[in-house]
């Protein structure tokens, strides 16, 4: 396979300072359904994601809590990588910074940019943000604090710097060159701007402790925890071995999804050190919104961070995961209420797409012997072609959105086809049919089946349970799950083939306070 078949995802990796929470889950869910689609579409797909673990932040949360960071971050660590596990994501790979291949990535990439001249030793006078893991100007300051709010300190010392000035133009004819680069277009011509500009060299050792890898030939410093945390996309796939195979195969191909509050790190200075060293910078960076819980900013000092387990206990899994995925726009900022997450679940799921597949495999159950109706008649009447072309296009439409990672319009589109799909169940009326016309109930009801077998070949990737039990129903055999057999003269169900008892997929959420 060449490299242009090749997909390679990745979320951030998070800081083990505290236990994971939606947020995280959000960024991970994502990624997961491109993943997914990009797999059942053919792709040769590599998803990876894992935890940040060394710098100021996380040592001062072990030492907090009176551990020392080995033994904090392999707990923490832990945490992360069992969420993974429990939210059933498809991740190929999970890569902690405290890992030896990580470590030796990392010092190679610095030893690399001592080679080229693009790292010199001096020090640091000006102020830090533990929280954010990052250096601040004093014209950058907010009421003395970092323009994200967090705590700043001063901090003077001995630091090795990357001469990140002499990049600017470099980075901004790379910008221009590769207009993709950075998306959403907004967040684009943010990075744009703050490059303009102009650059400071930047600050890449500490040596006011300890807890990171030592920089090579000096291990008084520490490397700068977004040098070692951003290499990790790298290492995962075997650098410094450039001739690794999967390096060669899926680092062309990078995809790095993130928040928005790390762009900078993600669109300046990472593709300013892989220029420097000499590398291909990612293919892109996607960098999404910020989600309020009803309407606060989540944060451990208001105790709102939401805990995904509650909310996948409290919703389902593929509930949640059609929530956060449709509700926002991808790339936009928004707000996680009860009231909206239950109404999603009520209408576009149980109403929508759950009535739909419900009330067709009941009547098909009813007045088809249970098995794959028989289409009897040779015409194709105005209203089938519609519900045919319209799915026919679905997958095409899908595939355009999930590539540009506008996965909210992926699903609009899907629910659009939902929805006609309804629209005809009412207007075609088989229950009526089953006395005036059953060859035509038949058809009607074999349409129905071969819409809804398309509809679950594409929500797998983003409500994989649920879409793997409706195909269990239309008994789709395994191996015709692809995308490959989406057309119907490649995966069309055989009429005849015995159906089992149709059972719901999608219940309504009914509130028991509220009740
Ligand atoms: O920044 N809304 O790790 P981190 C949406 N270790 N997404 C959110 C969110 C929210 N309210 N809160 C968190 C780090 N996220 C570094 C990354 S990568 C080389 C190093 C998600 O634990 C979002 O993806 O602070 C954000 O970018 C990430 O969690 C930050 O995770």
């Amino acid at each position: 396979m060449s490299s242009a078949d090749c997909f390679y995802v990745t979320t951030p990796i998070y800081y083990v300072n505290d236990v994971p929470h939606i947020g995280h889950a959000y960024t991970t869910i994502a990624c997961d359904a491109m993943a997914r689609f990009a797999k059942l579409d053919g792709k040769d797909v590599r998803f990876l994601t894992g935890t940040d673990e060394h710098g100021q932040k996380v040592e001062k949360a072990a030492h907090d809590r009176g551990i020392e960071p080995q033994a904090f971050t392999d707990d923490l660590s832990q945490r992360f990588r069992d969420l993974v596990a429990d939210m059933g994501i498809a991740n190929d790979d999970f890569i902690r910074t405290t890992e030896e291949r990580h470590k030796d990535g990392v010092k190679a990439l610095w030893q690399r940019l001592v080679e080229t001249g693009d790292i010199y030793l001096g020090g640091y006078a000006g102020w830090y943000a533990v929280r954010d893991e990052a250096f601040y100007t004093e014209s950058e300051l907010i009421d003395g604090k970092a323009p994200t709010g967090a705590p700043v300190e001063w901090v003077e010392e001995p630091s090795y710097f990357f001469r990140l000035s002499a990049w600017q133009e470099k980075l901004l004819s790379f910008y221009e060159q590769n207009p993709d680069f950075i998306a959403p277009a907004s967040r684009r011509n943010e990075v744009i701007s703050f490059v303009k500009g102009g650059l400071q060299d930047l600050s890449i050792s500490r040596t006011s402790f300890s807890w990171g890898i030592p920089v090579p030939d000096d291990p008084d410093h520490v490397v700068y925890v977004w040098l070692d945390a951003l290499t990790n996309y790298m290492t995962a796939l075997g650098y410094p071995d450039v001739g690794a195979d999967g390096y060669k195969k899926y680092w062309p191909e990078a995809v790095h999804i993130i928040g928005k509050d790390i762009l900078r790190f993600h669109a300046v200075y990472w593709p300013a050190f892989l220029l420097a060293a000499g590398l291909k910078p990612p293919k892109r960076v996607f960098a999404h919104g910020w989600w309020t819980i009803e309407g606060e900013k989540m944060s451990k000092s208001l105790g709102n961070a939401l805990d995904p387990y509650e909310l996948i206990e409290t919703y389902g899994l593929d509930q949640l995961r059609y929530f956060m995925l449709r509700e926002v726009p991808f790339g936009n900022d928004g707000d996680f209420s009860r009231a909206a997450i239950i109404n999603r679940i009520n209408s576009d799921l149980a109403n929508d797409y759950g009535n739909l597949c419900q009330r067709v495999l009941s009547m098909i159950a009813k007045n088809c012997g249970a098995k794959v109706p028989q289409p009897l008649s040779d015409t194709e009447t105005e209203d089938d072609k519609v519900l045919h072309d319209s799915a026919e296009a679905l997958l095409g439409t899908v595939r355009k959105h999930v590539e540009a990672q506008a996965l909210h319009k992926a699903l609009e589109a899907v629910f659009d086809v939902v929805a006609l799909a309804n629209r005809y169940v009412d207007a075609q009326a088989p229950w009526a049919l089953k006395k005036t016309d059953p060859d035509r109930m038949e058809d009607v009801l074999y349409n129905l089946a071969e819409t809804i077998r398309r509809l679950a070949l594409i929500t797998q990737a983003f409500m994989p349970a649920a879409s793997e039990k409706i195909l269990d129903q239309l008994v789709v055999a395994a191996e015709e799950r692809t995308l490959s057999h989406y057309p119907s003269e490649r995966g069309r169900l055989e009429p005849g083939t015995p159906l089992p008892k149709p059972a719901g997929v999608f219940p309504r959420y009914v509130d028991e306070a509220a009740a």
